[in-house]
């Protein structure tokens, strides 16, 4: 069955324009292999391009325990960071999402260009300026936040928003393995984890990002934003919710639902 991509992708856009659920692509079309979720998500990034946004960067979701338990997922999926979804603030503007949740990030930010294949965890390092804590909002546009891993990669990774933290450390400077992140929303912890909880070292996954993408004539670009994944699991983010995400060496980052 050929799947229209550009029809899927205006599908997923229609649901973050109004706001609401939409069904798994996966519940409507008979197959939807990962290359095609890719170039679905392909797509949508296009059409977001097209209004003016650009790119700032690239992520990875799913790359720890935590995670692929509370998703049911068993595999990291790689998306796209929109200028247009970095908060200026910690401020998320409720009315512009569906049903977000928040979770920690460990961010690094790329001085050099990272093209695959075979990046290793070491180039990752040299080619970052900084590490920086962060926090993202995700926000299924799929019902319930219910779907197949193919569903999520056409989704552009679930990705909405990302708050950055002002305070980094040089790669070299720490290691990234027993980096430690305290998860607090409303006061209470809902999670702990070291940066090892990310399949075993951050700086790989963002490796596998970049491998990922040198499949596809693409590569992590200098200048650039990339997300590792979540440690913890995601916690809804609603009207007065106020989540903090403390580190060890990059201060703390926090996020409030504004409704
Ligand atoms: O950034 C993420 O980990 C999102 C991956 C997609 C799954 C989800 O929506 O939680
Ligand atoms: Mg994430």
């Amino acid at each position: 069955m050929t799947i229209d991509h550009a029809h899927w992708a205006e599908y997923l856009l229609a649901g973050v324009d109004e706001r609401v659920e939409v069904q798994a692509i996966t519940k409507v079309v008979d197959e939807l292999s990962i290359d095609d979720a890719y170039a679905i998500q392909a797509a949508l990034l296009e059409l977001q391009l097209a209004r003016g946004d650009t790119l700032a960067g690239a992520k990875l979701g799913l790359t720890s325990a935590a995670k692929q338990e509370q998703m049911g997922v068993s595999e990291p999926v790689y998306g796209w960071v929109p200028a247009g979804s970095v908060l200026d603030s910690g401020d998320v503007v409720l009315d512009e999402l569906i049903h977000p949740r928040c979770e920690p990030e460990l961010v690094f930010l790329l001085a050099e260009d990272l093209a695959g294949p075979d990046v290793t965890a070491g180039d990752v390092l040299d080619a970052t300026r900084e590490v920086v804590g962060g926090i993202e909002v995700i926000d299924s546009r799929y019902e319930a936040f219910s779907f197949t891993l193919p569903d999520v990669i056409a989704d552009n990774t679930s990705a909405a928003r990302v708050a950055i933290g002002g305070d980094g450390v040089a790669p070299r400077d720490v290691d990234l393995t027993t980096l430690g992140c305290v998860f607090e929303v409303d006061g209470e912890v809902t999670g702990t984890a070291t940066g090892a909880a990310l399949l075993g070292d951050p700086a790989a996954c963002v490796a596998m990002l970049a491998n990922h993408l040198g499949r596809h004539g693409q590569k992590l670009e200098a200048g650039w934003l990339v997300m590792a994944g979540a440690a913890t699991d995601a916690r809804p983010l609603t009207a007065g919710t106020t989540a903090t995400a403390r580190y060890s060496h990059l201060g703390s980052v926090t996020v409030t639902g504004k409704g």
